[in-house]
């Protein structure tokens, strides 16, 4: 084996509630913000798909598991539909929810599958985002009961626990560029949700250390590594001002307990800062984690500013740099997004050195392929693009390891074929192919690769 994983790795893939489960007459959810937002807002979403139509695992949970396990997964992450358990978000629970998470998890344990549970995957209920979702301090509180409840029905066999997956990204998204509900474009409002967020993960962090649970528990971060123009001083300061604010902004505060002197002292300037109290301080302070997860789908380029901002524009973290479109630079056209192998093995040099080498795992990386039904020959999408994708990114993330990264695991966005915010299934990422006529899932080539991956803990 030229490329070697230890024995005890986790492969599997990552998926989240409202991506996968689809919703069914009478199954008692409450609408989140994505329920609401891809019906009234439906011409937001490619193809106007809805969440109605998601892939099916709430019916499916026991053949997809059985399919993970065929090709090799021993752990699969999937999150907890908030509004599926708590219809309003607070107050009454759906039974039909609590038994679909136990016989899921129960499931998953019986086929050898360790589950990796994650409490909030973007998806706000929508009574609680009436009230101001996370802008509003007291969803704190009822995020903190919801994730108490999660841990009292569930916190007996499921040992990794995640509060959030990319929480920058409801800040970012829903409230600075326009591309989650409530489509706010207000950096002052996004910096008090992003800080809610990280409170909020505090107080749920803080519940299961009170509760003795004897699992873990951490947070899967969307890091995109900055790579400057040039070296260029102005090259060098656009990237450490991309960095400081979409990625060391909440790293800081999760893994260091504080947030980064600079973005403080920029944002007092331009009177942006959220309200920050001394408690809220030492609660960041005193919180730490098990295990982090790093969702890595592509770096972030940037050069120095070639045109001063709007003066009457709204205040943004672009108005420090430009992104940089590098020459020759490898695309994957569907998405839009460079492809970028290296910047796994730059991401793990990081944790090793600047965030004292902590035990994580690859939360989420992965290929999304439109049309991807032209690469279909026999029935079987010969999805050779993946695989190789694949074998790049873990020939980066294993010369990490061998140089001492503590990386435990890797998982593949994603099981199969799911929705996705705004583009629905525009484009494909799973190892099984979705029919989204019949519901009918196939395997893909590069299923049959990861079963061998997983089999040799390794490639040649
Ligand atoms: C991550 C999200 C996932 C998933 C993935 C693929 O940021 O955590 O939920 O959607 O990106 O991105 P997209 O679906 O936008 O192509």
């Amino acid at each position: 084996m030229t490329t070697e994983f230890p024995k005890n790795f986790f492969w599997g893939a990552a998926s989240s509630a409202t991506q996968s489960e689809g919703r069914e007459p009478h199954d008692g959810k409450g609408e989140n913000i994505w329920d609401y937002s891809s019906k009234e807002f439906n011409f937001r979403f490619y193809d106007g798909v809805t969440t109605e139509h998601t892939s099916y695992f709430y019916q499916d949970y026991k053949e997809d598991i059985q399919r993970m396990k065929e090709i090799g997964f021993n752990s699969f992450r999937t999150s907890i539909s908030w509004s599926r358990l708590f219809p309003d978000g607070v107050g009454e629970l759906n039974q039909k929810g609590v038994d679909f998470y136990n016989q899921m998890i129960d499931e998953l344990l019986a086929q050898g599958i360790e589950p990796f549970i994650n409490l909030y995957h973007f998806d706000m209920p929508i009574k609680l985002q009436e009230i101001g979702g996370f802008e509003n301090r007291e969803v704190i509180q009822a995020y903190a009961d919801y994730a108490r409840t999660c841990f009292e029905l569930f916190g007996d066999r499921v040992n990794y626990w995640f509060t959030f997956n990319e929480p920058m990204i409801p800040a970012e998204a829903g409230y600075l560029h326009d591309r989650h509900y409530p489509y706010v474009v207000d950096f002052k409002r996004a910096a008090a949700v992003l800080h809610h967020i990280v409170l909020a993960h505090c107080e749920a962090v803080k519940i299961y250390r009170e509760m003795k649970l004897s699992g873990k528990i951490g947070i899967i971060m969307d890091v995109i590594p900055v790579y400057p123009r040039s070296q260029h001083p102005a090259d060098l300061e656009a990237a450490e001002m991309a960095d400081l604010f979409y990625t060391k902004s909440i790293n800081d505060a999760i893994l260091k307990g504080k947030y980064p002197d600079k973005l403080k002292s920029v944002l007092l300037e331009y009177d942006q800062l959220p309200e920050v109290t001394t408690t809220d301080t030492a609660l960041i302070a005193s919180t730490k984690i098990d295990l982090l997860g790093i969702n890595y789908y592509r770096p972030r380029r940037v050069k120095a500013k070639e045109c001063l901002p709007n003066p009457q524009g709204v205040f943004s973290p672009e108005w420090f740099f430009d992104n940089y479109e590098m020459p020759g630079r490898r695309m994957n056209t569907s998405r839009g997004i460079e492809i970028y192998p290296k910047g796994i093995y730059d991401i793990a040099k990081k944790i090793q050195n600047e965030y004292g080498n902590i035990d994580w795992f690859v939360s989420e990386n992965g290929i999304g392929i439109q049309e991807e039904e032209q690469f279909m020959e026999n029935g079987i999408v010969q999805d050779d693009y993946r695989i190789d994708f694949l074998k790049e990114h873990l020939t980066y993330l294993n010369l990490a390891m061998k140089e001492g990264a503590n990386c435990l695991g890797y998982h593949m966005w994603t099981f199969v074929d799911c929705w996705s915010w705004g583009n629905a299934y525009k484009n494909r990422y799973g190892f099984y192919r979705l029919d989204t006529e019949t519901g009918e899932k196939t395997c893909k080539k590069s299923g049959h690769w990861f079963k061998k991956l997983t089999e040799n803990h390794g490639f040649e």
